[in-house]
């Protein structure tokens, strides 16, 4: 059996991904960090196959121990603190974490497969944030980047340092760049949780107002589900490479509220909206879309649902969800 090591299995992706590599017959290790972790145990109660082992990307030898108890063929660095807007108000420990943390799962890497013929394959989240002030539209594997956060300076150097041992090690090592992807899974403190949460707690009674940053902004969203493959898919390629997924379509903040209202038959949204200063950022992305055309025709990777169809798959679960929590029959 192939065995795969992921950083971040509490969070949206480590939950996608560990499914995925479980259904290809994969043994799963997920690495935890802290103490008695709150989060763990959900992932426990939902995927009872997942080996977890303590860990933590501050901490090289806790990652050196955590890769010789699994003894992983494939890494997948999903760890990071992944919210954009606390960035900027934890801007060392982002640094500390989304960028040297995965540095030092290199050089764990290293010390535990050897510095050359190393036989483990590494994947790094790498992210469309690092494009930021975009230099060109649609945004390529090519296109500079122009980081407006601490996130995306992380992500940068966390990019770059993958590049680096690569090319100076021969480390198996790749970087998907992807642009947003959502679903039901996401934390409820990015902006499309957030929004078809509300939208479902508005519609059920439980909630009148829905209160937003900026609403101007465009991104390219996709389904989550789908771009763990892309990462697994990068992983089995003959040769290491970086690569950008996406859907190729961009939408506004104001199009995803519209839609999520209108989801619900909710045509007067805007009297349910209010924009509050304190969701701004310091420096926005204004807008992202990128260009999946090298996964499309190297990895054979194209994306599945539609935006449409993952805002109705969101707003749908937040519907059930709200309505057992409050004991509504839909
Ligand atoms: O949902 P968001 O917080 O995601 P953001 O900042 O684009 O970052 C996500 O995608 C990146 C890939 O590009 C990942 F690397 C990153 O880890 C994360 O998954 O915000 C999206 C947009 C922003 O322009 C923000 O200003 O929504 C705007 N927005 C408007 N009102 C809001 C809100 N964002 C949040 N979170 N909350 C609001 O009330």
């Amino acid at each position: 059996m192939p065995r795969a090591f992921i950083t971040g299995i509490t969070g949206q992706d480590g939950r996608h991904l560990a499914e995925f590599l479980h259904g290809k017959g994969y043994d799963v290790y997920g690495m935890v960090k802290g103490q008695n972790n709150p989060r763990a145990q959900s992932v426990i109660d939902e995927m009872p196959f997942v080996e977890l082992v303590p860990g933590d990307l501050a901490d090289l030898p806790s990652l050196v121990a955590a890769l010789e108890l699994s003894q992983p063929d494939e890494v997948y660095n999903l760890g990071a603190i992944s919210f954009v807007a606390l960035s900027f108000n934890q801007a060392e420990l982002t640094a500390n974490l989304t960028g040297l943390g995965v540095l030092r799962m290199l050089e764990a890497i290293r010390m535990i497969g050897g510095t050359h013929d190393n036989p483990i394959r590494f994947y790094q989240a790498s992210s469309s944030e690092m494009f930021g002030k975009v230099r060109e539209t649609p945004q390529t594997e090519s296109t500079p980047f122009h980081p407006r956060s601490p996130y995306g300076c992380a992500k940068v150097f966390g990019h770059d340092i993958v590049v680096n041992y690569r090319e100076s090690y021969g480390l198996f090592a790749c970087s998907g760049i992807l642009f947003n992807h959502e679903g039901p899974r996401r934390g409820i403190e990015f902006v499309t949780r957030k929004v078809t949460n509300a939208v479902a707690r508005i519609k059920l009674g439980l909630q009148h107002e829905l209160v937003l940053g900026n609403l101007d902004a465009k991104r390219d969203w996709g389904y989550a589900g789908d771009y763990v493959k892309a990462m697994w898919l990068m992983l089995q390629q003959d040769e290491p490479d970086d690569y950008v997924i996406a859907t190729g379509e961009t939408h506004s903040i104001e199009e995803l509220v519209e839609r999520a209202f209108a989801e619900v038959e909710i045509d007067n949204w805007r009297d349910y909206v209010r924009q509050d200063p304190k969701f701004f950022r310091p420096a926005e992305v204004d807008l992202l879309i990128g260009d999946p055309s090298k996964a499309r025709e190297q990895l054979g990777w194209k994306p599945e649902v539609s935006f449409p169809d993952l805002v109705s798959m969101m707003v749908q679960n937040d519907l059930q969800l709200e309505a057992a929590k409050a004991g509504i029959e839909l």
